[in-house]
């Protein structure tokens, strides 16, 4: 085959099929449709940058693509709707503009990196039982009844004209981790319940469905 006709190279995330953050991106790949390999990190231990596709901060996901690497979730789900031939209408982030909808924002994606800390102190060992995960714990709870009591507004508040927000793809992966990685039991958060439910029947809910990797 010539060069021309050659398959352009696919981008790559990097990243853990257990992994909230990764699971965000690869709903968007979906979503988006754009087709990526997937390279998965196997030890998150590693002091290696290079294990984690060239990030110095040693976290997942990345985004491998010819213009070079994209380090962390929302950044990789701009790249990949800037790749998309499928114009969906997409809410970001920076989109919120009443407190409520910020809010909602700011407190899922703090949930989900209390949520990191505190496996990785389990999976470490030495780290439980202190004053800090106590407190860390607490903000999880906290969060968590916040958006229990608050998300179900915050939704019906996102403009009714769109595909997928930021926002709905992040809450649906941390709800769905917090019960996956049995960090706090999720059975009394009714809403929240009913809005991962709801989400969890999209095809890029189905297709990448949390897992440990072999
Ligand atoms: N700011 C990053 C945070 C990513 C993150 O915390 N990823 C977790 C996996 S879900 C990780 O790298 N854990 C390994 C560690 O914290 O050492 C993003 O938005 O993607």
């Amino acid at each position: 085959m010539s060069a021309a006709l050659e398959e352009p190279t696919k981008p790559t995330i990097v990243g853990r099929s257990s992994s909230h953050f990764t699971r965000v991106t690869r709903i968007f790949a979906e979503e988006l449709d754009v087709a990526c390999s997937f390279h998965v990190v196997r030890d998150l231990m590693s002091m290696d940058p290079g294990d984690y596709g060239g990030n110095p901060a040693l976290k997942l996901p990345a985004l491998k693509t010819p213009r070079g690497v994209w380090f962390g979730a929302l950044n990789i789900c701009r790249e990949l709707s800037r790749q998309s031939r499928h114009g969906r209408r997409i809410v970001w982030p920076e989109d919120l503009d009443v407190p409520l909808l910020a809010n909602a924002q700011e407190l899922v994606v703090q949930a989900m990196a209390t949520e990191v800390t505190l496996i990785m102190a389990k999976v470490a060992g030495g780290g439980e039982g202190n004053v800090h995960q106590d407190k860390l714990g607490r903000s999880l709870v906290n969060t968590i009844e916040w958006l229990e009591e608050n998300a179900q507004h915050a939704l019906a508040a996102l403009p009714s004209d769109r595909d997928f927000s930021f926002l709905e793809v992040t809450l649906f992966c941390l709800v769905t981790h917090l019960e996956f990685r049995d960090v706090l039991p999720m059975d009394a958060y009714r809403a929240l319940n009913a809005f991962s439910q709801h989400f969890a029947t999209r095809a890029s809910a189905a297709a990448t469905a949390y897992r440990f990797d072999a």
